[in-house]
């Protein structure tokens, strides 16, 4: 690494001695932007990269409310307002019991470079709450919300900061978001996205994620091996959102998905994945995945999520959580034949897992670059909503496609042009960087 790249690194290690996620991403990001600290003394001494890896505002706040037995709740509320040198801070809310400022750092840092491979005229944040919607009724998460959003509305806005969906927060989730955001500030603004279609919602944001992953994926194989998903074995981590839309396009392009999994353990189905039961499970009764064996007797369930990578596979699909690949399953996988390991969840693989991949020769699609369709078909969404218009799902899905396309090949080219065609998470991160960066120069010292 530069060595006041690594100087930057150990003084966040001395700030933030406990935010691992955080320093975790900072990590893999500055170690992969030697070259453009090489070739860009200016940026080095308007400290560019120091200010690049801080986040502009934090926002933590209470959150109480009042559970169905009459109980006061109360939960932390976020939002990290990281960086919007491109434009309004945009990215997802996460409920979920682990969510800290570490993770949300991580994630709004890896959004700034996200956001800006689409292309699209966006900065970079993430938000949300310890909360665990699992287990509690409608009317709980709908109170959750309501008061959530009785803090977070005054720090959003269509041009200042426009959340939308993550870890356990969807179509429900941002519809109670939505409802209470309008009535405060009676103002019909499509400040979230992911919202409902009859609510200012953009047709396929509910499957953008999964299906710019295989958008990805395909021309990333078709460009580095000549190959496509078509007759392969695929592993798909998770139940949720990316994991269903990823296994639906996985399998129209062909391919066989053999294997899902929950936080509890995954089901390895060797005739194929049944989609419309794992949905029916997942979407409809919010349930577990074990439930998928009992009407399915080809397949099996095993305890613990991690063994899912032990299933021999052509091509791995992790989009349940952060890391769930380390050098092990990385090693594991690598040893039974993996030819593309593409990231749907964030952050899923260790750095020394990527970098094992990368060695090997296997088609790495880092988190940043491949999982973008969702944010960018939220940015589809802020167009139409900015424009008083709905676009047909035919018309978003090429958008999409054609996003998709041109990130792989921007990463994929500026890898190249640095000597590793494999190396797509420093052509990642130096493409995305330098917009970012360009930007930040010309706005001044802020
Ligand atoms: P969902 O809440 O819809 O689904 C999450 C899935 O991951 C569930 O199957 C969940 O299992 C599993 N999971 C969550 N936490 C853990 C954990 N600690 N260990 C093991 N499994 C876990 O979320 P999404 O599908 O929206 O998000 C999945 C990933 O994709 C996240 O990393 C997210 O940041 C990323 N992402 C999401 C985008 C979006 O548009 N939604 C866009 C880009 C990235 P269980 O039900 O047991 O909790
Ligand atoms: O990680 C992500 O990119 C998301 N959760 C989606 C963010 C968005 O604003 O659509």
């Amino acid at each position: 690494m530069n060595p006041r790249l690594e100087e930057i690194y150990v003084n966040l290690e001395k700030s933030y001695p406990t935010q691992k996620e955080y320093l975790q991403a900072a990590k893999e990001i500055l170690s992969t932007l030697s070259p453009v600290a090489d070739a860009h003394p200016e940026y080095v001494q308007a400290k560019l990269f120091e200010r690049f890896v801080e986040p502009e505002r934090i926002i933590c706040f209470r959150v109480s409310w009042v559970d169905d037995k009459g109980e006061v709740q109360i939960n932390h509320g976020y939002r990290v307002q990281f960086n919007s040198a491109l434009g309004a801070y945009k990215g997802g809310l996460r409920f979920h019991p682990s969510v800290n400022l570490s993770i949300l750092k991580f994630l709004g840092l890896e959004q700034v470079l996200k956001n800006s491979l689409t292309g699209l005229p966006i900065g970079g944040g993430k938000g949300g709450s310890d909360f665990d919607p699992k287990g509690k009724s409608d009317h709980e998460v709908m109170a959750f919300c309501q008061a959530f959003m009785t803090e977070l509305y005054r720090h959003i806005g269509e041009f200042t900061d426009v959340p939308a969906g993550d870890i356990g927060v969807g179509g429900r989730e941002i519809g109670y978001l939505y409802g209470q955001y309008r009535r405060i500030v009676q103002r019909n603004d499509g400040v979230l996205t992911g919202k409902g279609l009859t609510y200012g919602g953009s047709l396929v944001r509910t499957e953008a994620t999964g299906y710019g992953l295989c958008y990805f994926g395909e021309r990333a194989l078709e460009t580095m091996k000549h190959d496509s998903f078509k007759g392969k074995t695929v592993v798909i981590s998770g139940s949720g959102n990316v994991a269903i839309y990823a296994a639906q396009k996985a399998m129209v392009l062909g391919a066989n998905v053999v294997a899902m999994s929950d936080s509890n353990g995954y089901i390895h189905d060797p005739n194929g994945i049944d989609l419309a039961a794992v949905r029916d499970i997942k979407e409809v009764r919010r349930g577990r995945i074990k439930e998928y064996v009992a009407d399915h007797p080809s397949a099996t369930y095993v305890e613990g999520s991690r063994g899912i990578w032990s299933i021999p596979c052509d091509i791995a699909l992790p989009c349940a959580t952060q890391n769930e690949i380390g050098l092990e399953e990385a090693k594991t996988l690598v040893a039974n034949g993996v030819i593309a390991v593409f990231e749907g969840a964030n952050m899923p693989c260790l750095l020394e897992a990527s970098r094992y991949f990368m060695e090997n020769k296997i088609i790495y699609g880092p988190a940043k670059a491949a999982n973008a369709g969702g944010v960018a078909t939220s940015g589809f969404e802020m167009m139409q909503n900015a424009g008083r218009v709905s676009w047909s799902f035919e018309e978003v899905d090429a958008m999409l496609k054609k996003t998709m396309e041109n990130i792989f090949d921007h990463c994929y080219a500026t890898a190249s042009s640095y000597g590793d065609p494999y190396d797509i998470l420093l052509g990642a991160n130096v493409y995305g960087f330098e917009k970012v960066a360009d930007a930040m120069m010309k706005q001044g010292i802020i």
